[in-house]
């Protein structure tokens, strides 16, 4: 029996339908894209920040087939992770922590890489030719690949926006040998809107459709080791991992509904945890709250330090206890940010005492420079 072509493209989708998926289409993998030179665009500016492997990797990077000469078509996978909440409610309440909607369930990165291998095994052993499987980490630009695929286009504030999901779409790929009939990309439809970009609080956007990392909140909380530059902590309110503001305002989210995968519904504990229970974990109870979940890879040092930073934007003075107790941690990162946190819950005669007290037994540089630095609010 001969499969025709369209037999075979809708088995596939069928059988990622039946693995969680909740868009499947398919792209030629083959043919030049715009994206090579943006992404030498974004790069050349240092738009990237600390994010080195984006340029280590930046030949690869720059096409399918410069990473995989084979490449002949690519399967483009969606998994809808719709909120059932508002996400950005929580931003409305200073005492407890924002974590952004795609880290509230288990790790991404996990899950649609045991189905994407499920799926590759199923369509070699129907229909052979090599294949390789992508999520996130790997060097492919999976935005562009998804637009050439149909599933949405990328908006303003540069994430694939689709008019099924809205803003709320995992991506990951599958590179095929195979020769797949492609499916028609998809169409800008921002039209005037604006919303994404007038919403971002760190102005992180210098154009539509460009973003500059360095200012997202998103590569700050998460990407970005050590302090986080001075300017930018009054503006992270308590956003304590990555950042939903864009992607939240986005009017196509009408018709999206929640995510069907249990696994990324958000766990209680992790919509609106509060502030001073975050400031208290340790190592072993860190690893314990975020087990299974994007937060664990960002370490514990680097949460705490954010959790600091929204505790100095709480306005909650009873929170100072939490950073005072922090001022003796063994890691600097989060000295200085207790340090951070202090000068603006505490009165300015309070914390000019603790700068005398403290600063001068300070032995890390990094940290030294904090108490020096630091300027004492009134009240917020
Ligand atoms: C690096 C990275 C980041 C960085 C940089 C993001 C960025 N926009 O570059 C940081 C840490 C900031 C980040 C944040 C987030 N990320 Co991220 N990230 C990636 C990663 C690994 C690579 C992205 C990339 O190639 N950037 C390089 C630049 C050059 O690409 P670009 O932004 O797409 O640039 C395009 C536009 O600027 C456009 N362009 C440039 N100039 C012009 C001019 C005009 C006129 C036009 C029309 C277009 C245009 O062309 C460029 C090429 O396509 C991908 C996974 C992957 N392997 O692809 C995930 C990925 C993009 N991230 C994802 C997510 C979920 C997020 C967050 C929402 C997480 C969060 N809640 O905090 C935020 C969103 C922030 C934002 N608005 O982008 C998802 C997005 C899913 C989707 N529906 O699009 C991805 C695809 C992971 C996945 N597998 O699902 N991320």
């Amino acid at each position: 029996m001969t499969i025709s072509i369209s037999e075979r493209e809708e088995a596939i989708r069928a059988e990622a339908r039946l693995l969680g998926f909740d868009a499947c289409r398919f792209a030629r993998a083959d043919a030049p894209w715009p994206a090579s030179e943006r992404l030498a665009e974004y790069i050349a500016a240092g738009r990237h920040g600390e994010m080195d492997w984006m340029e280590t990797t930046a030949e690869r990077r720059a096409h399918p087939t410069a990473m995989w000469p084979g490449a002949r078509s690519a399967v483009v996978l969606g998994m809808n992770y719709g909120p059932e909440h508002d996400a950005l409610a929580v931003l409305g309440e200073p005492d407890r922590g924002a974590i952004s909607v795609y880290a509230q369930g288990d790790d991404y990165h996990e899950l649609i890489k045991k189905r994407l291998k499920a799926l590759a095994r199923w369509m070699q052993a129907r229909y052979g030719g090599e294949l390789k499987v992508f999520v996130d980490t790997a060097p492919l630009m999976e935005k562009p690949l998804a637009e050439r695929a149909g599933l949405g286009w990328q908006g303003r504030h540069t994430n694939l926006v689709s008019r099924e999901f809205g803003s709320w779409l995992f991506l990951g790929s599958i590179l095929t040998e195979l020769e797949l009939t492609p499916d028609p990309a998809g169409e800008e439809t921002c039209g005037s809107c604006r919303a994404c970009l007038d919403a971002c609080p760190t102005g992180a956007f210098p154009a539509p459709f460009q973003l500059d990392a360095r200012r997202c909140i998103s590569y700050l909380t998460i990407e970005l080791k050590g302090p986080i530059p001075r300017e930018f902590r009054p503006l992270l309110g308590n956003r304590i991992y990555g950042c939903d503001d864009c992607l939240a305002v986005c009017p196509w989210n009408k018709f999206a509904s929640r995510a069907r995968e249990q696994a990324l519904h958000a766990r209680e504990a992790l919509k609106a945890p509060a502030l001073v229970e975050l400031a208290r974990l340790d190592d072993a109870a860190f690893r314990a709250l975020f087990a299974k979940n994007p937060v664990k890879r960002i370490g514990r040092d680097s949460f705490v330090r954010n959790v600091l930073y929204a505790v100095g934007n709480s306005g909650r003075p009873a929170l100072a206890a939490e950073a005072r107790r922090l001022l003796d941690d063994p890691a600097p990162v989060v000295r200085g940010a207790a340090v951070w946190a202090l000068s603006r819950l505490l009165s300015p005669a309070e914390f000019e005492a603790l700068r005398a007290a403290r600063a001068p037994a300070e032995a890390d540089l990094a940290v030294a420079q904090e108490w020096r630095l630091a300027q004492p609010v009134p009240a917020l």
